[in-house]
């Protein structure tokens, strides 16, 4: 038997650790953390692992399938790829070329052979019809980005690994591994901190970043926007702005500072469950100490105040001193650039969504609008669907609509290995190649990354001669589309060459060879000011106060407080699950159920619900059945239901992923419930009605 050890980064999430990989005989047989790895140093979870079960998957898709009624045929790639841009110019020729929509899901941006390949096939197929997971994930990051700094990109990461003091608002690294804030082993990395000083965790549950925190704040759902309002108010109470070291250099301040006292009467305890003395605390701390960071993550961003969320985040650092100094926020550096000349900036409203007039962000509409666009007929009607690596039935709000929409299109195409509860309302499916056959370098998680690292991962293996690369499917449909409608196509170099030309063009000196000769990657030291000399506003300055943030404040005055006794949704992750699509690997859904609605006992007794039974939970969009479990992580008022289950569904090709009970928390979506700058859906905090399914009838 031979047996050989290879290296690459793991693609599954943010955290890229590197993985040390062997294969007996050709054959992948384990998977280790790659302890040479200068960033990740050894770390892996079980997903990573899970790549073994990926990769041997029976129901991994390899050849492309073409539906046949309720069945599929395998076909040949070249009729596959020839098919999918004929039938997407058919559609626009007949339609205009809105009447193709496109969803990106979240792995397209952990395969350099979608971050590079798809730009040119979007660009081609020329429709405004564009959504993404960005809109139910970190939309208000880059709005408040792009309004205060110039570029949606242009994101302080915060510097976990040196503050004294860390603010946490809803995030769970310890289960996510970080998230606009790669790094690898956060938990280790944040259990330093909390010995070295201190992380405070606010979240309405007690998550398990919170059990390893030195303090946890709980927070009523989306109440976040009140507490950083009376924090950054105290704030401004105990001390002038310490900004000097940003010299001329910062825009509007004291018109933000004078707006957030505007709101000096708000009863900080009823809005958000925080009492005020312990916001006069926090805001005390944050300033005593020697370095002190804000993050807001997910459970923050998709909530009605996502965006003024994030924006007082920002000035909070900005406030405190901290924003782009080390042991506060601070933008990486990379070393393949994602601001600056020749990146897209960003924008908003250059268009507007068709039915329910929403502006356009940075080059895409809001996913909450996709149903209502593919269901309204008229002009510019969704008839035809692109998916690329991407669930939205599971994954956006309002998912059982779309889940019926998608089965009246006239053509749909997906890029997916799997059939899954998407894809199973395609004509054609696209499966790529394991990732393991591709070429592949981090293009953004190095750019969030919580030190400046870089790594390459070569292909370990050939793919199969009958199976075909991302970048090489992507290349096909827009020749194929370019074809159809008489345009001309240029293919890119293939991705090994094309990552040499952009490492070149990012000019930092380290070129592929210097790469090549890492395989484990490359340590390049801490996080360093940059931020002021990379600024991309209109005046160079740093603009605190964007009339849109104002905007949204002033009407945030006139909503009434929460009323008494209503129950809120929201969502919990878990290190054994992978957003929507991981339940089909063996090994992540052995052991104990994981898909349980957490509701306090108290509100279980007021609902009639015993601990343990099914029950029905109901929102103003939807009903679903979920099993409750007692739980004391959540106060009252808060139950929390995890995000990515409900795969028992015709037709879905998921052995494994079928027996996992659960159902889908977006069942009850409310697409109309948005953070309204930024059309982020607002998936946490949404009412919900709890009652036993004896009562329900
Ligand atoms: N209620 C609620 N909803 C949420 C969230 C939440 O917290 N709560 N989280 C939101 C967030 S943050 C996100 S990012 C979205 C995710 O939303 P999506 O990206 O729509 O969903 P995923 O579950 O990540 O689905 C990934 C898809 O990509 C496919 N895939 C996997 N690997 C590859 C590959 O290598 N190539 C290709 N072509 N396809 C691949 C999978 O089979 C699957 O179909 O969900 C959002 N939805
Ligand atoms: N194991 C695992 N890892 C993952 C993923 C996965 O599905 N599984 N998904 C990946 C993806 S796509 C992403 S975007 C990241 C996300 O990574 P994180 O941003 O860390 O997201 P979550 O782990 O969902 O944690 C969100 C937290 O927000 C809390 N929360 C909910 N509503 C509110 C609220 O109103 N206010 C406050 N303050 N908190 C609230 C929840 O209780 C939860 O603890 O994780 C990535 N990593
Ligand atoms: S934490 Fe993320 S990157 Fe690291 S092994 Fe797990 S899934 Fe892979
Ligand atoms: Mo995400």
């Amino acid at each position: 038997m031979s047996t050989e050890t290879r290296f690459r980064a793991c693609p599954l999430c943010e955290a890229i650790c590197g993985l040390e990989l062997r294969f007996d005989d050709g054959v992948l047989q384990a998977i280790r953390g790659d302890k040479d790895d200068p960033f990740s140093r050894g770390h892996i979870c079980p997903k990573g692992n899970a790549i073994i079960d990926l990769e041997r998957d029976p129901d991994r898709l390899r050849q492309p399938l073409r539906r046949r009624g309720r069945d599929w045929e395998t076909i040949g790639w070249d009729e596959a790829l020839a098919e999918a841009g004929e039938r997407l110019a058919a559609v626009q020729r007949e339609h205009g070329e809105d009447a193709v929509g496109v969803y990106l899901g979240n792995p397209n941006v952990h395969h350099f052979g979608h971050i590079a390949y798809l730009p040119p096939l979007l660009r081609a197929l020329r429709t405004r019809n564009r959504f993404s997971a960005s809109s139910v994930d970190q939309w208000p990051h880059q709005l408040v980005n792009l309004l205060m700094y110039g570029h949606q990109w242009l994101l302080p990461i915060p510097d976990i690994d040196r503050t004294d003091y860390c603010l946490m608002l809803g995030a769970n690294p310890v289960a996510s591994n970080g998230s606009l804030m790669t790094a690898p082993g956060a938990e280790k990395r944040l259990k330093a901190l909390a010995a070295r000083g201190r992380l405070v965790v606010v979240d309405p549950r007690r998550n398990e970043t919170a059990a390893i925190a030195s303090e946890h704040l709980p927070i009523r759902p989306a109440g976040d926007v009140w507490f950083l309002l009376a924090l950054l108010h105290e704030m401004a109470a105990l001390s002038p702005p310490r900004v000097a070291h940003y010299g001329d250099r910062l825009d509007g301040l004291e018109n933000a500072l004078d707006a957030v006292r505007a709101f000096d009467t708000i009863d900080v305890e009823a809005r958000c469950g925080i009492a005020a003395e312990t916001v006069r605390r926090i805001a005390a701390e944050l300033l005593a100490a020697p370095t002190a960071v804000v993050y807001g993550r997910m459970g923050v961003s998709t909530q009605r105040h996502g965006s003024l969320s994030q924006w007082l985040i920002q000035l909070i650092n900005l406030f405190s001193g901290n924003l782009d100094r080390p042991g506060g926020a601070l933008p990486n550096a990379p070393i393949v650039p994602v601001t600056g000349p020749g990146t897209p900036a960003g924008s908003r409203g250059r268009w507007h969504s068709r039915v329910r007039g929403l502006p356009e962000l940075c080059g895409e509409l809001p996913v909450a609008a996709l149903v209502e666009e593919i269901t309204t007929p008229g002009a510019g009607q969704i008839r035809a669907l692109f998916t690329c690596a991407g669930n939205p039935v599971l994954s956006t709000p309002n998912g059982r609509a779309l889940d019926a929409a998608l089965g009246g299109l006239d053509f749909m195409v997906s890029v997916d290995p799997y059939l899954n509860e998407t894809t199973r309302h395609a004509h054609l499916i696209l499966p790529p190649a394991s990732a393991l056959t591709q070429y592949h370098y981090d293009v953004y998680f190095n750019a969030f990354a919580v030190r400046r690292v870089a790594r390459l991962s070569v292909p370990l293996a050939e793919r199969g001669a009958d199976e075909r690369g991302d970048w090489e499917i992507l290349d096909g449909i827009g020749a194929s589309h370019a074809r159809a409608t008489e345009k001309s196509w240029t293919p890119q170099s293939e991705p090994r060459e094309l990552l040499a030309q952009w490492l070149k063009a990012g000019r930092s000196g380290i070129d592929l060879a210097a790469l090549e000769a890492a395989p484990h990657g490359l340590d390049l030291g801490p996080l360093e000011p940059s931020l002021l000399g990379r600024l991309q506003t209109e005046d160079g300055r740093i603009q605190c106060a964007p009339p849109l943030m104002l905007d949204a404040l002033s009407a945030l005055s006139a909503e009434p407080p929460a009323a008494a006794g209503e129950l809120r949704l929201i969502g919990r992750r878990h290190v054994r699950s992978n957003n929507s699509w991981m339940h089909n690997a063996p090994r992540l859904i052995k052991g104990k159920p994981r898909h349980h609605l957490l509701v306090h006992p108290d509100d279980l007794l007021a609902a009639g619900v015993d601990d343990g039974a099914r029950a029905r939970l109901r929102s103003a969009h939807g009903v679903i059945d979920v099993d409750v479990m007692a739980s004391d992580e959540v106060g009252r008022g808060t139950v929390c239901l995890p995000h990515g289950f409900g795969h028992q569904r015709d037709g879905v090709r998921l052995a494994q992923a079928a027996q996992v009970v659960g159902a889908s928390y977006n069942d009850l979506g409310d697409p109309s419930a948005l953070d309204a700058p930024s059309g982020n859906a607002a998936l946490n905090g949404l009412a919900v009605h709890l009652e036993s399914i004896a009562a329900a009838g």
